[in-house]
């Protein structure tokens, strides 16, 4: 039986603003802070229904906005394995949200209960943690009117980043199982990574200092306290720590401010010396981007491809030294925004898929492969060891100390990479690591292929949502005739390549492209947006930037 009382009595302190529809977008729901108040509400009591469907095993759930703007704010929830929401659920999110009274919210509960066939009377068990944004406090306590509405037992894990939400979802589903994930606290998850990160670079040359930008965001904390554990195996100077600075959180820094304007953020200038090693976090340090300055100076990029190509190529020679080439197969999932080059150098030595945009589309297509490598463009991913992987290389026998050696590390990789989502520290210790046993610099590294020229621009339309796409996004169906013309203006730009989503995150459309040269692929993604702006009714305010 539904608490419907006690659900009525909760749901009329929480109600819907009127003429907003809200959409769990690629990840999860996201808009302004300030609107947020009867979403979190709804989804307390959406995370509670879906732990009784799973008889009572722990869901979870993170209030934060990611690389968004300060003043936005978003929610999204993760299922009982660390991973995301079951995207069957996500159209009840969406239902949920959008019920414009309490009538038409007890409804929609009622049918989710029907039609999904929850026993009401299983346990609801919810973890829940926020980033540091202001409008974070409030949006938790109307989530938690949401989970004690329906009788959810709760953990509050705090301020948090994303990855650690994730690993603590999963490491409580996994207590005291074989398949034991860690210890279920943060401490647990700081001695999990550095105990790994220790044994993989245990006789090698230490690595310099890294400058990290920690986005002015969660990622400080985690950053500081992980550094701790870290001691002298990884030096850090951590950048960026402002997390009380009102205003401060992604402005003029974090990863994807560096990746979308291919900068420094202007606060490293002063401070990064040529050839250090320096990365960005994004505000709820889930995305890693690196770059370095050049003997000249200049700036130079390693995105997310770049890690892909860096790592999922250490992967593979790790599974050949091993003797384990034959029984486990690595794959690489990217999406639209690899770049060509990457896409080709990757290609040569693995096999390439591409998926739409958002990890979740990311994270299904890794689990194919015995190792699956997932990366963005945007510095968003990781390494997923499938459970019959994990027990091959539990019980292989080495033939030669060099394979013992090279299953060691494989082993020690499974330990050190957050395999629930993608995780800047877990993928920044694992870049390290690789880095120490090639001895690359950021320099060798980079000349692992030449990036082509690529730009990537906002478009404001009136409604994103009249575009629509196919071909994991590379192609646009709607509106009509729209991608015919992309199709003109790309012949005319030598290695010419580009395409046009509605973002899932912000209010815009987003317009890639990539030529041979850099003066070409820019011109080709103010054209191709221009083409998007006059086509659909851009807003004024919106022209492509
Ligand atoms: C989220 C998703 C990523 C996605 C990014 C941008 O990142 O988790 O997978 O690449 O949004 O998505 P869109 O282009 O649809 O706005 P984050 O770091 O903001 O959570």
């Amino acid at each position: 039986q539904l608490p419907s009382s006690q659900l009525r009595a909760y749901a009329d302190a929480h109600p819907k603003p009127p003429n907003i529809e809200y959409q769990y977008g690629t990840a999860g729901f996201r808009t302004l802070g300030s609107v947020l108040d009867s979403v979190l509400f709804r989804v307390g009591v959406l995370a509670g229904l879906r732990s009784k469907r799973l008889e009572g095993r722990t869901v979870g759930v993170m209030v934060t906005a990611s690389h968004n703007p300060e003043q936005d704010n978003g929610v999204k929830l993760v299922d009982p394995r660390g991973e995301m929401l079951e995207a069957s659920w996500e159209q009840y999110a969406t239902f949920l949200a959008n019920a414009p009274t309490t009538d038409a919210f007890l409804d929609v509960v009622d049918a989710v209960v029907k039609n999904t066939k929850i026993d009401l009377s299983r346990p609801a068990r919810v973890v829940y943690g926020r980033d540091t944004r202001p409008s974070g406090a409030e949006l938790v306590s109307a989530l938690e009117d949401g989970l004690k509405a329906i009788g959810a037992e709760t953990r509050n894990a705090g301020i948090t980043t994303t990855p650690i939400l994730h690993y603590l979802v999963r490491a409580i589903n996994t207590k005291g199982t074989a398949e034991s994930y860690g210890e279920d606290s943060e401490e647990g998850y700081y001695l999990k990574l550095s105990g790994a990160f220790k044994k993989l670079i245990a006789g090698k040359t230490k690595p310099e200092p890294i400058v990290i930008d920690c986005a002015n965001g969660v990622g400080a904390l985690a950053a500081e306290k992980i550094s701790q554990h870290l001691g002298d195996s990884l030096p850090m100077i951590l950048e960026n720590t402002a997390t009380t600075t009102k205003g401060a959180l992604n402005y003029q820094c974090g990863a994807d401010f560096v990746k979308t304007g291919q900068k420094l953020p202007p606060s490293l200038a002063d401070k990064l010396k040529p050839g250090q090693r320096a990365c960005s976090f994004d505000g709820d340090a889930d995305r890693l981007m690196y770059y370095y300055l050049d003997e000249r100076g200049h700036f130079q990029m390693l995105d997310g491809d770049k890690i892909a190509a860096l790592v999922a190529s250490f992967i593979v020679d790790l599974v050949r030294l091993a003797g384990l080439e034959k029984e486990v197969k690595v794959g690489l999932i990217q999406t639209a925004y690899a770049n060509g080059a990457s896409t080709k150098y990757l290609s040569d030595r693995l096999p390439v898929k591409c998926v739409s945009t958002g990890v979740k589309h990311l994270h299904h297509a890794a689990e194919h492969y015995q190792i699956g490598v997932y990366f963005e463009a945007n510095g968003h991913g990781t390494i997923l060891f499938s459970r019959e992987t994990l027990e091959k290389l539990s019980t292989h026998e080495p033939n030669t100390p060099a394979q013992s050696t090279a299953l060691n590390h494989l082993v020690n990789l499974t330990h050190l990479i957050n395999q629930t989502v993608g995780d800047a520290i877990s993928d920044m210790l694992l870049v390290e690591v690789v880095l120490t046993h090639k001895s690359y610099s950021g320099a060798e590294w980079n000349s692992l292929y030449t990036d082509l020229p690529n730009r990537l621009v906002k478009v404001v339309v009136a409604d994103r949502n009249a575009f629509k796409t196919e071909d994991a996004e590379r192609r646009l169906v709607s509106p009509a005739g729209l991608q015919q013309k992309i199709d003109e203006l790309v012949r005319k730009f030598e290695g010419g390549r580009s395409f046009v989503r509605p973002s899932g995150t912000e209010d815009v459309v987003r317009v890639y492209a990539e030529a041979a040269i850099r003066a070409q692929a820019d011109e080709l993604a103010y054209r191709v947006g221009g083409l998007v702006y006059d086509e659909a009714g851009g807003d004024p305010k919106g022209r492509p930037k």
